[in-house]
């Protein structure tokens, strides 16, 4: 519904309807969003009335399409518009007035227009734009393409989850599991890979095409199906027997260069491997009849369990060979995090409120980190509105009870490596989280230099999202990660993997490195709000991905020894 409401104030803006219309429906969007419990029934009762934010007007939209799952006047607006305009509010850096211009001017109505326009130089005559406006468009136009088709981990989660649910519910059904990237916890997957053991595959198959979240069907037959789903991501279902579905969830989780691998090494030892199980190649191998599940497979090979996470053929199956696989962390060893907003800069709930929910979800201690000064879009706090939230919480500690709120700061690194703060206000917090938020474009030497100068500060204890990347939106700045890894080593600085679901920055890829040399990782959530603390579950699943074990993950200590870490100079921690 908040969505919706959003689209027709875009929709509104394209036709240049009166602004204070327009605000109505992005506020009626934002009042949605946030609403405390079932919005769609209520709004389906007609029980909006006296609800802040919501008018007349919207109330009657919203019962309609709460109703219907429709709505006539958004359907109306949106014909009035080529459809693939919509596409274009997906490109970074283009806002209504822009869609417009283009629309109005040059008659742009998809991706593949504004990528001609643009290739002519006609958009950069366009008053507003210029060429250096048009050199970015274009930027995003290929970040577009290559994200095509891709969903983000986070976005899916929930999906798989209530997949999985469903399936195990069925009666002809024994064994389920998520496969390919999804198990993998790959950042971005392309589609979802489900594999079920059963004695009824048609059954199963033809029942699979009609989950409620099923758009349509693409194929059907006796022992797999494919649907896309309403949110657009294709889901395949394999349906094997109990004795195949170990060899099957080895085969289809992947990732194809892993599964290369072992193969190869099932050939050096007499065996071919396929998804239904071992097959012997010379006279003298014995195919083994002990495989009920697949970490048996491995055993059988002569290797450690290899946790789905690592199977990148990045090194994981010589250490598996060596036995020298890390015990890999998991969400359960996380006893709080650091990297978390409140009302005082732009997040959506009160210290008390983030407080409480980190309690409730069994945490001994929450940092704090609102925006600073520079960072003004976000209503960054100043010196004097930092030192009162430092009071307030030290206030809220006095009445805590075995929980524990640690002040901090999102410190803006200022365009030469200095910092918002002066170092007698860093100096008054328990930590301090160190961020870019602006000039984007200095080069990959500038950055790293303006990074590294930022975290030789005493009171920067972590970097924040080292790239500033969004996932499928934005590509991150450019930065010599291994030189900003070894000044990190150095400085004994904490390097954060940002968990929210379209940063996860630093980069999965890159950890292994970091943890080899002694650089520690903060699982931080970047929580605008009480729903964003759950994002260390996906968070966990990254860190895994890159190799680290518990001791590799700061906020994986108990209270009190992060006390300590914080009270003891950075050069003897
Ligand atoms: P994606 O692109 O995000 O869906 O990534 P995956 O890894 O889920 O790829 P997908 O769905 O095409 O296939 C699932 C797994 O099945 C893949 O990770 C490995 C296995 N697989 C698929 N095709 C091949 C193949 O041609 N050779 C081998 N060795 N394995 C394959
Ligand atoms: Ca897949
Ligand atoms: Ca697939
Ligand atoms: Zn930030």
């Amino acid at each position: 519904m908040a969505a919706v409401l959003e689209e027709i104030a875009l929709l509104l803006e394209l036709r240049d309807e009166n602004p204070f219309k327009v605000r109505a429906y992005r506020q009626g969007a934002e009042t949605v969003r946030n609403f405390e419990g079932d919005i769609v029934r209520l709004a389906a009762e007609d029980g909006l009335k006296g609800v802040k934010g919501i008018g007349e007007a919207l109330r009657d939209k919203l019962r309609e399409l709460a109703a219907t799952g429709r709505l006539e006047f958004h359907e109306n607006l949106r014909a009035e518009f080529p459809e693939g305009l919509f596409a274009l509010f997906d490109l970074q850096g283009l806002g209504p007035k822009k869609v417009k211009l283009l629309h109005d001017t040059l008659g742009v109505g998809s991706v593949a227009d504004l990528k001609a326009a643009c290739e002519s130089g006609k958009v950069a005559e366009l008053p507003g734009f210029g060429a250096k406006t048009q050199a970015k468009i274009l930027e995003s136009i290929a970040l577009h393409d290559r994200s095509a088709g891709l969903f983000l981990l986070g976005d899916v989660t929930p999906l798989v989850a209530s997949i999985l649910d469903t399936l195990r519910l069925h009666p002809e059904i024994g064994l389920v599991a998520v496969a390919g990237s999804f198990r993998r916890a790959k950042e971005t997957v392309h589609d979802l890979d489900f594999l079920v053991s059963t004695r009824e595959p048609r059954l199963v198959c033809e029942d699979f095409t009609t989950l409620p979240e099923v758009e349509s069907i693409i194929a059907c037959g006796e022992t797999k199906a494919s649907v896309r789903l309403k949110n657009g991501i294709q889901c395949d279902l394999r349906a094997v027997s109990n004795a195949q579905f170990p060899f099957a969830l080895q085969y289809f989780t992947g990732s194809k260069e892993h599964n290369v691998a072992i193969r190869s090494l099932a050939l050096k030892k007499g065996f071919s491997l396929n998804e239904y199980g071992f097959t012997a190649t010379s006279p003298d191998a014995v195919v083994p009849d002990d495989i009920h599940e697949e970490r048996d497979i491995y055993r059988f090979l002569g290797l450690q369990f290899i946790e789905p996470e690592l199977r990148e053929n990045r090194g994981e199956i010589e250490a598996a060979a060596d036995h020298a696989l890390p015990r890999l962390v998991a969400v359960e060893n996380l006893r709080g995090t650091f990297h978390n907003h409140t009302t005082a800069s732009d997040g959506r709930h009160t210290l008390e409120e983030m407080a409480e929910e980190a309690m409730e979800l069994g945490m001994q201690y929450l940092g704090i980190a609102d925006h600073s000064k520079s960072t003004t879009i976000a209503n960054g706090l100043d010196e004097e509105r930092l030192l009162a939230q430092v009071a307030a919480i030290r206030d809220l500690n006095a009445g805590f009870g075995g929980f524990r709120l640690f002040a901090g700061s999102e410190v803006d690194i200022l365009r030469d490596g200095s910092l918002d703060f002066e170092d007698g206000i860093l100096s008054q917090l328990d930590y301090c989280v160190a961020s870019v938020h602006n000039l984007f474009h200095l080069t990959e030497d500038e950055m790293t230099r303006r990074i590294c100068r930022a975290m030789e500060n005493e009171h920067v204890t972590m970097l924040g999202h080292l790239t500033g990347r969004l996932l499928l939106k934005r590509d991150g700045y450019a930065v010599d990660h291994q030189r900003v890894i070894d000044c990190a080593a150095e400085t004994r600085t904490i390097i954060e993997l940002n968990c929210n679901p379209w940063r996860l920055d630093m980069d999965w890829r890159w950890w292994k490195r970091a943890r080899d040399k002694g650089v520690l990782c903060s699982i931080n959530p970047d929580a605008h709000s009480t729903d964003g603390l759950h994002f260390l579950g996906i968070g966990a699943r990254l860190a895994r991905k890159g190799w680290l074990a518990r001791g590799d993950v700061f906020n994986a200590r108990p209270v009190d020894d992060v006390a300590a870490f914080f009270a003891t100079p950075k050069s003897k921690r």
